[in-house]
């Protein structure tokens, strides 16, 4: 259920920053022919001509929508392109979306805090880079404004919305203004400058809302698309949430949405000011009811995470119709694969980030013969997270076991899987001073005097610090004290080229007794009990470490919807916990649509609203008679 955070009592300015049509002008950087044509990206499945993902501006002129299969698109748009998404092992590959989205966030985040919301978007915190301005330099005082801040949408200027470059060049100057509108003038200006930095560096448009919150700068970003931007003034609110049905509110989508239609007849978020406070919170609960009193009134106190990475990784693939896997062997095949794309991926956060997942997710859809039966949904499972692809692969097989037994209810049925996806999630940063951790572990395995690393001996996260930088304990404390890295059963050779480029901190999480007591201990949640050493000079250990796993099962939580469940109680020393708010958005994105669909039921995304118009600086972009 929503909850209304504190709003701070100074003015913010906040902007949401959506990439247009985002995989469609990747495929057109990369293919400039592709620039000014109808073209969409279509997933890695021929049927039908393949699902849509990404539609570019020029097709959806012509009526093509992401809910079509590419043989319908070509009916109403016979000159479409149609590009396939890239694919590695048997699966749609986004690694290439994901880079060019991270190249974007590198020119977005320059200028304050900048949260990661998805493949293709970001919030941006600019209050501080809004004030400098206005004391420096404000738009009065300016040369020039530069266009694209002047063909900037300004709700509620005057009686239109867009009285043209001279109003809004009025709006942005105005002396007699309230700081808070002097602050959103100053925002409007630098987001229209980072949105030309992005053209010019990535070739990419974007589009983007800018207001005092979260909630009205999102609601706005898509307002006017492709490649143009909104400003929400504080006076606007009013009328803009007047209009906005409840539905496309951000935790309205679902159960709650249709409650307020249904049992109160509230069709927009407008019409919840009719309700006070006192009377929300009886209907809905102090929490809930003080959430929607505030959003009525365009409050909204969430701020802006510092975080440029993701929350989680997952990837999935469907098996629709008669591809339904139907044999445990086929579902180990190919959760094999997902195991091994979601290794390399937690393997390079690890390497690039320094950032470890804790959690290992296996979401899958199944049928079954008995239709009867009460368990309709095949339950989600988590464990702890082991570093290495076979141990993935080892525990997400685990997990499908456990989940069908359970999705079975022990019963001898037949059965299909429709859809498969893992993920890995609770990432943490490795607290500073870790390589001297990882140092000393690695000197007691190799009889390195550990006097020579005892600066920062594990213990508390408060003794992370080290006199030795993270550099220089790459490059000194591993060259001297480095072991060979007892290599996984089947390992993948691009995680083993990867690993052996980097220092091999990694190879720590799971092989060894001592990171119980040690490493693992700095991230919390107690995964140490869970982990498995495949080390073949450590026998007597495994031996003990196999009559734990032996017991995972036990150890094997359900992760249903809607619930931060409270796991391995029994199996683990110390709890920890799988919330729903650690998923992604991103992530889901990438997920299978069956999954997808499941996900948000929990986790109630929000819509956006469909009103694009074009016409402006950069919107010209999108003109189809560019080449
Ligand atoms: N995506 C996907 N599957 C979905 C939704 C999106 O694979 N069900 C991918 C393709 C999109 C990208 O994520 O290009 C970003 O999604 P958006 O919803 O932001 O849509 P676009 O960027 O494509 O278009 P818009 O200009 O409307 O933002
Ligand atoms: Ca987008
Ligand atoms: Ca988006």
């Amino acid at each position: 259920m929503p909850v209304a955070r504190p709003e701070s009592q100074e003015p913010r300015v906040i902007a949401h920053v959506d990439m247009d049509c985002f995989y469609v002008q990747v495929e057109q950087r990369r293919n400039p022919d592709l620039r000014g044509v109808p073209t969409a990206v279509v997933q890695y499945n021929s049927w039908k001509g393949g699902g849509l993902i990404a539609v570019g501006y020029e097709a959806r002129n012509f009526g093509v929508k992401r809910s079509m299969r590419g043989d319908e698109a070509k009916r109403v748009c016979p000159d479409i392109q149609l590009v396939q998404v890239p694919v590695a092992r048997g699966k749609a590959d986004l690694n290439l979306y994901r880079s060019a989205g991270s190249e974007v966030v590198a020119i977005l985040s320059t200028k304050g805090k900048c949260e990661r919301a998805s493949i293709d978007e970001v919030y941006l915190d600019l209050t501080d880079a809004a004030k400098s301005m206005l004391l420096e330099s404000p738009p009065a005082m300016l040369d020039s404004i530069p266009e694209e801040a002047l063909k900037s949408h300004v709700l509620g200027l005057s009686s239109g919305e867009n009285k043209g470059e001279d109003d809004v060049r009025k709006w942005l100057c105005q002396p007699d203004a309230d700081y808070q509108d002097k602050l959103l003038a100053c925002g409007t200006i630098i987001v229209a400058e980072l949105r030309v930095r992005v053209l010019q560096e990535t070739k990419f448009t974007c589009s983007a809302g800018i207001a005092h919150n979260k909630m009205l700068a999102k609601l706005a970003s898509p307002m006017h698309k492709p490649a143009q931007q909104t400003v929400v003034p504080a006076t606007s609110v009013p009328d803009l949430l007047a209009s906005l049905p409840v539905k496309k509110m951000k935790q309205l989508g679902g159960k709650l949405g249709t409650s307020l239609q249904d049992d109160l007849g509230v069709n927009t978020v407008g019409d919840l000011l009719k309700f006070s406070e006192q009377k929300l919170q009886d209907l809905y609960g102090i929490n809930t009811g003080m959430w929607l009193w505030k959003i009525a009134r365009g409050i909204n106190g969430d701020e802006v995470e510092d975080r440029l990475l993701p929350k989680s990784h997952g990837c999935g693939k469907t098996f629709p119709g008669p591809m339904a896997l139907k044999t445990t062997s086929s579902v180990k095949q190919w959760l094999n694969q997902l195991c091994e794309e979601l290794s390399e991926r937690i393997q390079s956060d690890l390497d690039q980030n320094k950032r470890i997942a804790q959690t290992l997710t296996l979401h899958a859809r199944a049928f079954k013969e008995d239709e009867l039966d009460l368990l309709k949904k095949f339950p989600s499972k988590s464990c702890p997270l082991r570093y290495g692809t076979s141990k993935i692969q080892e525990d997400a097989m685990h997990l499908f076991e456990s989940g069908l037994s359970d999705f079975l209810n022990s019963k001898n049925l037949g059965w299909g899987i429709t859809s498969l996806a893992v993920g890995a999630s609770k990432i943490v940063d490795i607290p500073n001073g870790t390589t001297s951790i990882l140092k000393y572990l690695t000197e007691k395995r190799t009889s390195c005097n550990p006097s020579d690393c005892s600066d920062a001996l594990p213990g508390e996260p408060d003794h992370g610090t080290s006199s030795i930088s993270q550099k220089d304990a790459d490059t000194k404390s591993y060259k001297e004290c480095k072991v060979p890295f007892e290599s996984e059963v089947e390992e993948n050779p691009k995680t083993k080229a990867s690993r052996e480029s980097a220092s091999d901190s990694k190879g720590l999480f799971d092989r060894d007794a001592n990171v119980k007591g040690t490493i693992l201990r700095y991230f919390s949640g107690g995964c140490s009990s869970n982990q498995r050493s495949t080390s073949e000079v450590e026998t007597n250990q495994l031996e003990e470490e196999e009559e734990k796993i032996s017991s995972s099962t036990a150890n094997i939580t359900s992760s249903h919807p809607n619930l931060n469940l409270n796991q391995n109680k029994n199996a683990l020393s110390e709890n920890w916990i799988y919330n729903i708010e650690e998923i992604d958005p991103s992530v889901v994105d990438e997920l299978p649509l069956e999954i997808q669909r499941e996900i948000r039921g929990w986790i109630h995304p929000s819509k956006r609203i469909n009103t694009a118009k074009r016409g402006s600086t950069i919107a010209h972009y999108f003109s189809p008679a560019r080449k």
